[in-house]
């Protein structure tokens, strides 16, 4: 059976400084993926092509970021019946236009929209990789794992600032 993977579109290389926060997510999770640019409106047939193809070849979610009217991760979600997870980009009006884009779906073809921008971005991995871990033991331990050391680091913080309010700092 092929390798399974998430599958990243972006509308547009203009998206890859939000999207990057993906990228990291999945490497840290240890989850394969593929990352490609190809836009519902400046590239349909290409993008249509790729999300059968990946389909067939083991994606088990798609991740879909794009800005303005951002029907990428509609455009996908109607060709495939894996989930589709869908990242606002702010391009312009602050994203609300593509928050409503992405999130605004007609019933029967859902997308799982994240947040605008960046949190949006890392939110998509994490929802992309629990997605996955629900088969794969090994990685919802990792995912885990990562939780508790986000935890983690937050108690790390609060300590350190109560140290400064014992010590008068601030
Ligand atoms: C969307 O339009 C893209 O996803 C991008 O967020 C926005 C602008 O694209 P470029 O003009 O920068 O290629 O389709």
């Amino acid at each position: 059976m092929s390798q399974k993977f998430i599958a990243i579109l972006m509308g547009s290389d203009s998206d890859l400084p939000i999207m990057k926060s993906s990228v990291a997510v999945l490497r840290s999770l240890d989850v394969s993926f593929e990352i490609k640019v190809s836009s519902a409106h400046r590239t349909p047939a290409y993008t249509h092509d790729y999300v059968k193809d990946a389909d067939k070849r083991g994606a088990v979610a798609f991740i879909c970021a794009a800005g303005m009217a951002a029907h990428l991760a509609g455009a996908v979600a109607a060709a495939t019946t894996k989930p589709v997870i869908g990242v606002p980009i702010e391009s312009s009006l602050d994203g609300l236009d593509a928050l409503l884009s992405t999130v605004q779906m007609p019933g029967g073809i859902p997308v799982a929209t994240v947040a605008i921008g960046k949190a949006g971005a890392k939110n998509a991995a994490y929802l992309a990789a629990q997605i996955m871990a629900v088969a794969d033991p090994d990685l919802a331990e990792r995912v885990r794992l990562d939780r508790a050391a986000s935890a983690d680091a937050v108690i790390a913080k609060d300590k350190a600032l109560q140290l400064q309010l014992e010590n008068g700092e601030i």
